[in-house]
C-alpha cells in the first residue's frame, strides 16, 4: 500500500512478535497475547511509535531544506525525544515546546526521563505553562515563527506526528508487516490493541487493516481523557491517509473502535488499576510499559480479557509503542516498586 511513497530508514527493520505466555496463562489460558515491539524499532534513543511515522516524514523534511525540527509535547513527551533523536541523526537542530499537559508533580518531573534524553541529543527546550490539548497550539506557532525571525527555515511536525499529511503512513506499513508476519508464522492475529492520543498510530492500523477486512478488530484504548477530541481526531487523519494511500474505501464510524474507559483520572496520571497493570506486566513477562500510555492499554487488555470481551480462543496483539522512559519521571509512585 505504501510502494509510490518515499521512506527514510530510521527502525532496525520489522519489529518482533513475541507470545506473553505467562500473562495469558495467568489471565486464564482464555486466549493467546502477543506483543509486538514497537519499543524496540530503533537504536535511535530508545525508538517508540514515532520512529515508525517519521519515516515516511523526513524525505518530505529533508526536500524542503529545512535546518531546524520543530514540534510539541508535554514535558515527558516520547514524541519530542523521538524527533530531537531524529534531527542529530540528520545533523538537524531540533526546537522542542513542551507544555504541561500532566497535572503531576514529582519534584525531578522535568529532569529525568525523556526531557533528559532530548537535552544531552542537544534539542533545544521551551518549557510553556499550558494543559493538556491534542490540536495545533500558539506556543508551536509562536516557536515555529521565532525560527524563522532568527533565520532558520523550520520544519513543523505537530504532536505525536499526526495532523501531518504523511503522519498515518507508518502506521499502514505496521499492519502490512503485521500481514507478512502472520504468513511465515502460520496465525492470524483476531485483535490488535493499541493506545490511542494524538490518533496516527490508531488511523494508520485502520487504514492498513482495512485492506483485509479487519479495521474494527484494532481496538483503540484512550489514554487522552479527552476521548471525543481523539476519535475526531483518528477519524480524520484515517479517512485522509486512506485516500492518499488509494485504499478504494472510505473509513466510516463503524470502523473505529476506542475504549474510554482507561484513560481516568486523567492524561498522564496512572490509576491504582494503571499501575497494576504496569506491575503485573513487568513482573510475569519482564516487559516494562509506562504510567502515561502503555500502561492504560495493558490495563485495557487485562480487564477485557478478564470481563471476556475476546471470545475464547482470540489471539490478540498487544503494540507496545514505547514510552517507558517517562517513568523515570513517576520515582515515588513506584519508590517501592
Ligand atoms: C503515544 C503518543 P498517538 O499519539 O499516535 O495516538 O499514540 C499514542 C501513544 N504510546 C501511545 C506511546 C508510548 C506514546 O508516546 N505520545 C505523544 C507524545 O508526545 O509522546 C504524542 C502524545
Amino acid at each position: 500500500m505504501l510502494e509510490k511513497f518515499e521512506r527514510y530508514p530510521l527502525t532496525f527493520g520489522p519489529t518482533p512478535i513475541e507470545k506473553l505466555n505467562r500473562l495469558s496463562e495467568h489471565l486464564g489460558g482464555k486466549v493467546d497475547i502477543y506483543a509486538k515491539r514497537e519499543d524496540c524499532n530503533s537504536g535511535l534513543a530508545f525508538g517508540g511509535n514515532k520512529v515508525r511515522k517519521l519515516e515516511y516524514i523526513v524525505p518530505d523534511a529533508l526536500a524542503s531544506n529545512a535546518d531546524t525540527l520543530v514540534t510539541i509535547g508535554g514535558v515527558q513527551s516520547n514524541h519530542t525525544r523521538q524527533v530531537a533523536a531524529v534531527a542529530a541523526k540528520l545533523g538537524m537542530k531540533c526546537r522542542l515546546v513542551q507544555e504541561s499537559w500532566v497535572p503531576f508533580h514529582d519534584a525531578v518531573y522535568d529532569r529525568v526521563g525523556n526531557i533528559l534524553l532530548s537535552r544531552v541529543m542537544g534539542a533545544e527546550i521551551e518549557l510553556v505553562d499550558e494543559g493538556f490539548d491534542i490540536g495545533i497550539r500558539e506556543s508551536w506557532e509562536n516557536a515555529l515563527e521565532d525560527v524563522k525571525a532568527k533565520g532558520g527555515k523550520p520544519y513543523p511536525i505537530p504532536a505525536g506526528a499526526s495532523v501531518h499529511k504523511f503522519g498515518g503512513l507508518g502506521f499502514v506499513g505496521f499492519a502490512e508487516e503485521v500481514r507478512a508476519q502472520e504468513a511465515e508464522m502460520g496465525i492470524k492475529f483476531d485483535y490488535v490493541i493499541v493506545c490511542t492520543v494524538t490518533g496516527s498510530t490508531h488511523a494508520g492500523m485502520l487504514v492498513g487493516f482495512a485492506k483485509d477486512g479487519r479495521a474494527d478488530k484494532v481496538i483503540g484504548i484512550d489514554a487522552s481523557f479527552t476521548p471525543d477530541q481523539t476519535r475526531a481526531q483518528v477519524m480524520q487523519i484515517a479517512k485522509q491517509t486512506a485516500e492518499l494511500v488509494e485504499l478504494g474505501r472510505d473509513i466510516t464510524d463503524d470502523d473505529l473502535v476506542l475504549i474510554e474507559d482507561y484513560a481516568y483520572p486523567a492524561y498522564g496520571i496512572p490509576s491504582d488499576e494503571t499501575n497494576d497493570a504496569i506491575r503485573l506486566c513487568a513482573r510475569l513477562e519482564g516487559m516494562m510499559t509506562d504510567p502515561v500510555y502503555e500502561g492504560k492499554s495493558m490495563q485495557g487488555l487485562i480487564d477485557l480479557v478478564n470481563k471476556d470481551y475476546f471470545p475464547a480462543g482470540s489471539k490478540i496483539l498487544y503494540a507496545h509503542l514505547g514510552g517507558v522512559p517517562a517513568i523515570n519521571g513517576y520515582s515515588y509512585t513506584y519508590r517501592n516498586g
